[in-house]
């Protein structure tokens, strides 16, 4: 798949288009899009010289993007040029747990050997097992189209593999959001620049969404104000004019006294409800059981702090708010995003500039998913049905529970599970299992790669091509490959379309090219939004607003919420089913300080992501380990001193699943009873064990998510 390459120059805003081949001896710019997992997907422009990567920079042409990089990225050539990058197809000749744990495990091997390996394992499992019994494992390691699902998706469903449910991220306010607004839709970034109210309400946003800042910012210069609603000190909340720290898994309560300070003010938009929204009378009702002075003692903030945040944001126009996902890894998080999406419906700042909320902004692209991923080859498979779903969130349980049949076979791509996933300590019981078959296809030696039976080398964004859609602006686009993939590494695509024809499956999906599959993608029967956008356009443009009309994009503004009743659901019928609240109410999490277990386990653990890693991506670079310092447990004084424990001190962190070595940082963070860390490697960390080793397998209320950030925890200090 090595095809032409075309490349883009920016030169003042004008793109001249020509075609090249690799290694050119020319010095090019090349237009690619970051795939890694986070809403800004952002165009980037990357140098090369004589076949080599020498820049990268953020393509000021792109209307979010607005020509910066994260920290992260603007290091990414440190990462695609790394010495330590996986370069060749290997084989494990130590067994599992008994040898170094690097790449001394293995030993080189030919693509053909591997390839001619897996497909001799897999058909064997299938013979054996049936196919169920093999697992596909992936998340986010890019969110690039082709190589996120595409060939991989037909080539699993093809085999009749268990199917994976993706539940891992962002499930549990995804399904939420759709309870309400019927389709994951959200204010567009530039807009914000308009508003005069801003809540980043669990949005870590100058970390993981860093370029709606500077729309936050010019809003603020207009006199805007921003309110962080966040259990954590972040550097947003450090900036913000308020900052909220908030009782972790209390926000639903919050968002219920909200609404009640707003209807019993008459503070709501009449007309808007009356017209638009169903449900109103039986919110109402149920926003009564929610006065700020009970909900005060929920979340830790003051009731004159509930009232004041409810009036403010009803009467300060246009009001909006980042919701991110940090408030939906709480056990009762579906029911959190389902309160703070009704709060634009009941205000009616939908209909301004500026207004609304934004979660995600996925469900705006019409690309033609069943194209891509062909879930009717389950039917083609040996299973002629479609096979079982295994929840990603619950892979301890998969790898040491499940029998009928048990899993026998595990690919990965695009993850990290031995570190991401939760109750970690199972999910490497599981791995160690002899029996178990394990496939990596990776950039890097993972704690995931420990437990590779076989090894592949996978390429970066800079190495293929992909079509690049986001979930936090509007923009699509094209990423082209800038150089040669470096080693024997292959991309997704390229690897699972060849492991097909290993297979013998001549399905002619499997012959089609990266550009073929952009053209299926792009071929909607109903573009909609989409409309005129084509390939050519894309490879031109570099990146392409999806059509709304003119203007700025307001969904809401007249209603025309994409829910069966048409309108935003205030209240919604179908949760009754699956044993919920119909509108909202607070269940305090298993794992809270509300919870009898608090009793053994008195500290909420906050196991949150790194500013500048993406989960554990980056985390084994040396240039951005510089910036972090995931060693650390922050924790109040107030928790610190009855521990005896010290600013430095080694401390234990345990509770009845695990326990890790940390180093106490005394800060100002945290609230009391409450203590935080970041995401690293396992294989990095003080105790070679990922901080997942303390969360739980218990799945969300609503969408069956992870609930990484319900989780109790005991600390005590090293004894030296
Ligand atoms: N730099 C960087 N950027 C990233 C990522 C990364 O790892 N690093 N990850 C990417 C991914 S996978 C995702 S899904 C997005 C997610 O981005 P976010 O949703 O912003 O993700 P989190 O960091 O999990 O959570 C955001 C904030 O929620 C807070 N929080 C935790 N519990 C609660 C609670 O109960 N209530 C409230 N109100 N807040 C709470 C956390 O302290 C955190 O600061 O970011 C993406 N961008
Ligand atoms: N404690 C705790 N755990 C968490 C979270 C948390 O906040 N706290 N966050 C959760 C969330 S929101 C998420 S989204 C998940 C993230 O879970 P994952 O999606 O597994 O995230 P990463 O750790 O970034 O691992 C992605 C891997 O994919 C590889 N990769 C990148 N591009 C490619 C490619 O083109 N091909 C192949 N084959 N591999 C590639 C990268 O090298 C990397 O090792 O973690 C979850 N786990
Ligand atoms: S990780 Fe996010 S902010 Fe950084 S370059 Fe990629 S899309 Fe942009
Ligand atoms: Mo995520």
């Amino acid at each position: 798949m090595r095809m032409q390459l075309l490349m883009q120059a920016s030169l003042k805003g004008s793109r001249q288009v020509d075609l090249t081949f690799y290694n050119s001896s020319m010095k090019k710019v090349v237009h690619a899009a970051c795939p890694h997992d986070c809403p800004d997907a952002c165009g980037v422009l990357i140098t090369v010289e004589d076949g080599r990567a020498t820049r990268i920079q953020g393509d000021p042409a792109h209307p979010v993007t607005r020509g910066f990089l994260c920290a992260k990225v603007t290091k990414y050539l440190d990462r695609v040029y790394s010495p330590d990058r996986v370069l060749y197809p290997m084989r494990r000749v130590q067994p599992k747990g008994q040898g170094k744990g690097d790449a001394s495990d293995f030993t080189r091997i030919s693509w053909d050997e591997a390839l001619n390996e897996i497909a001799t394992r897999l058909r064997k499992t299938s013979d054996e097992f049936g196919p169920e019994a093999i697992l596909p494992y992936s998340y986010a390691g890019t969110l690039g189209m082709l190589n996120n699902t595409g060939m991989a998706h037909r080539f699993f469903y093809r085999l009749g593999a268990s199917q994976l449910d993706r539940t891992i991220c962002a499930t549990a306010g995804g399904d939420a959001l759709i309870t309400v607004l019927g389709r994951k839709l959200g204010t567009e970034p530039e807009q914000f620049r308009h508003s005069k109210y801003i809540i980043a309400w669990g949005a870590n946003i100058h970390g993981n969404n860093v370029h709606l800042w500077p729309f936050i910012e010019e809003a603020r210069r207009n006199g805007a104000k921003l309110v962080v609603i966040d259990p954590y000190k972040t550097r947003t909340a450090r900036c913000a004019d308020w900052h909220l720290p908030i009782n972790p898994g209390t926000d639903v309560a919050l968002a219920l006294a909200i609404m009640h300070v707003i209807i019993n003010e008459n503070l709501y938009d009449a007309d808007y409800v009356s017209r638009y929204t169903l449900g109103f009378e039986e919110l109402k009702q149920r926003v009564q059981e929610y006065p700020a002075v009970r909900v005060a003692q929920l979340t830790g903030i003051a009731a004159a702090d509930i009232e004041k945040l409810a009036r403010e944001y009803a009467t300060s126009r246009p009001a909006v708010i980042r919701v991110n996902y940090g408030v939906q890894r709480a056990q009762n998080g579906g029911m959190a995003v389902r309160a703070i999406t009704m709060l634009p419906c009941i205000t009616g700042s939908w209909k301004e500039v500026g207004g609304g909320l934004q979660l995600s902004t996925s469900g705006a692209f019409p690309l033609n998913k069943e194209a891509i991923e062909r879930p009717d080859l389950m039917l083609k498979s040996p299973l002629g049905r479609a096979a079982r779903i295994i929840n990603m969130s619950e892979l301890g349980k998969a790898l040491t529970q499940i029998d009928s049949p048990p899993v026998k076979a595990i690919f990965v791509y695009n993850s990290n599970p031995a570190v991401v996933a939760p109750n970690h300590n199972d999910v490497v019981r599981g791995f160690l299992r002899p029996d178990l078959f394990t496939v990596v296809h990776e950039q890097f030696f993972t704690d995931t790669a420990q437990y590779a039976d076989i090894l592949l080398p996978a390429t970066t964004f800079f190495e293929h091509k992909d079509l690049q859609p986001s979930y936090g602006h509007y923009y699509l686009q094209v990423s082209n490959p800038a150089i040669a993939p470096l080693g024997e590494c292959k991309s997704n695509t390229e690897l699972f379309a060849e492991l097909a024809q290993r297979m013998g499956f001549t399905d002619d999906c499997f012959r089609q090219t990266e550009d073929e599959m952009i053209d299926a993608a792009l071929t909607s029967t109903q573009p909609g939004w989409l409309e005129g956008v084509t390939r050519e356009r894309l490879e031109a443009e570099g990146h392409i607003r999806l059509k709304f009309g003119e203007g700025p994009f307001l969904p809401y503004a007249q209603g025309n919420f994409p829910t069966p009743s048409g309108k935003a659901e205030l209240l919604n019928e179908r949760l009754t089913s699956q044993g919920l609240d119909p509108v909202a109410n607070f269940v305090a999490p298993s794992e809270s300080r509300h919870a009898e277990k608090a009793q053994h386990f008195p500290l909420e653990l906050l196991s949150r992501k790194a500013d500048n890693f993406l989960n554990s991506t980056f985390a084994n670079l040396s240039s951005i380990q510089k910036m972090e310092q995931p060693e650390l447990l922050e924790m109040s004084a107030s928790d610190a001193q009855p521990r005896g424990i010290r600013e430095g001190d080694w401390v234990r962190v345990f509770n009845d699943r695990g326990e890790v070595r940390l180093r106490a940082h005394v800060n100002g963070a945290v609230q009391p009873g409450v203590v935080a860390t970041r995401l690293t490697w396992a294989s990095l960390s003080p105790s070679r064990k990922s901080i997942n080793a303390l969360t739980s397998e218990t799945l969300t209320d609503i969408g069956r998510g992870a609930t990484f950030y319900s989780c109790l925890v005991e600390v005590e200090k090293e004894s030296s």
